[in-house]
């Protein structure tokens, strides 16, 4: 089954939204596969953002991605990565759908409450970062013969 890495920001665990969103995810029928809370060594910060290392606000997310902890997740289910990022919104919040996660919790692109994995290749990718293969748990949710065809 696919898998996809979702990571609360400093801003939204510190507006004590993890529950909120956890929630989302949880009713949407999503498997929960992995979690920790944790604050970010600089290595997996550049890692995790590689492809911004030359951006003008590089600098500043990275302090604000450091700045406290973030919720770290691994969630599983058919077209994970798409479904999650609709569910996530745009990245400017500004421009975010009212009943995304960032159209309704966020207002400023630099303070957006949340990262999602942009494609299943990027999935592996920041999972493979993030989280040991033993911190992932198998497992099957009661509901899934309801859930899926
Ligand atoms: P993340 O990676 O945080 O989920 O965001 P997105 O995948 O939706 O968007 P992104 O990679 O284009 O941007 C990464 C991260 O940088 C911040 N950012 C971005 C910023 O502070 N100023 C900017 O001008 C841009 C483009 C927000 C998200």
């Amino acid at each position: 089954m696919d898998r996809t890495f979702v990571m609360v920001k400093p801003d939204g665990v510190q507006r004590g939204l993890v529950g909120e969103i956890v929630s989302r995810f949880e009713a949407k029928g999503l498997k929960l596969v992995g979690a920790k809370l944790e604050l970010l060594p600089e290595e997996r910060v550049v890692e995790q953002y590689r492809e911004h290392l030359e951006k003008p606000f590089f600098p500043g997310l990275k302090a604000y991605i450091m700045s406290g902890p973030c919720f770290l997740m691994a969630w599983e289910g058919k077209g994970v990565a798409a479904v999650v990022r609709r569910m996530v919104g745009a990245t400017n919040p500004a421009e975010a759908e009212p009943g995304s996660i960032r159209g309704d919790f966020a207002l400023d692109i630099g303070r957006n409450v949340i990262h999602a994995s942009d494609s299943p290749e990027s999935a592996a990718r920041e999972l493979g970062i993030h989280f040991a293969p033993g911190e992932l748990v198998d497992y099957s949710r009661i509901d899934e013969p309801v859930l899926y065809e």
